[in-house]
């Protein structure tokens, strides 16, 4: 890699990180290389450490590196692009791509509804709902952490067997003959906050996508309010974009 241009009015962190990215899309470095540490690159480049360091971690936070303690920063698997379109389960989601999809219950009861739940599932305040929180992971890498919330009279009895480990949308079908075929979602940038992190195996304030859905069913029933936050450095959102007729 040559040098840096010092007269340019582009910081030099910035155009280590070019650098790298560069390096990363042409092939050069691989998933799973070392790249140059903070030291290696103020002695290539000539720029302070904290410079360098600024490069590492922004493109740390961004999924591009991940760092291993005592060992070194690697550059990291791509991201796993999600289509936005298309009512699919996490568990589907990952065995399409060939990941193994698992959920540890970090929290699971029957609980009342309260305002924010109540008013996207179109229920009072204090209706019966179970609240279930999930870390979802895939090949045992956490993923995203997700909070579904279904009003109890469609699922009476949803927690004696046990808190639910495997696919809830599974569970939905085959025990209650509920089918989830049409949602409304947002999507919007949030930082970690310490617990989100923590659970999620990221630094504080990373980035993360929060996706909420009101999913129904065939009777346009109201059946799962489910709040996710999806990794910002794991995930890529995509959708097809249609141009409509009367647009134009
Ligand atoms: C998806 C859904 C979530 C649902 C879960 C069921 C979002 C945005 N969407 O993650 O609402 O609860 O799939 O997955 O999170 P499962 O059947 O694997 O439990």
């Amino acid at each position: 890699m040559n040098n840096l241009g010092k007269d340019v009015p582009i910081p030099l962190y910035y155009q280590i990180k070019a650098r790298l990215l560069e390096a990363i899309e042409n092939g050069q470095l691989k998933p799973g290389d070392r790249v140059m540490s903070e030291r290696e690159l103020t002695t290539q480049f000539g720029v302070s450490r904290m410079t360098a360091r600024q490069a590492l971690t922004e493109m740390e936070s961004q999924g591009f590196l991940f760092r291993v303690q005592g060992k070194g920063t690697f550059v990291a698997t791509p991201k796993l692009e999600q289509p936005l379109a298309g009512l699919t389960s996490f568990t589907e989601d990952m065995r399409r791509r060939g990941l193994e999809p698992a959920a540890r219950v970090i929290s699971a009861e029957e609980t009342v509804a309260g305002r924010k739940v109540a008013r996207a599932l179109g229920v009072g305040e204090t209706a019966s709902i179970y609240r279930l929180e999930r870390l979802r992971l895939a090949g045992g890498e956490p993923m995203a952490l997700e909070v579904s919330h279904i009003p109890s009279s469609f699922v009476p009895g949803l927690l004696d067997r046990g808190p639910v480990e495997h696919s809830l949308y599974r569970v939905l079908d085959e025990r209650y003959g509920l089918q989830l075929i049409r949602a409304n979602q947002s999507l919007e940038a949030v930082a970690a906050n310490p617990y989100e992190a923590e659970v999620l195996k990221v630094r504080e304030g990373t980035p993360l996508l929060l996706l909420e859905r009101v999913s129904r069913d065939a009777q346009d029933r109201n059946i799962e309010f489910v709040r996710s936050l999806y990794r910002g450095d794991r995930y890529r959102f995509t959708t097809e974009l249609i141009r409509r007729e009367d647009t134009l």
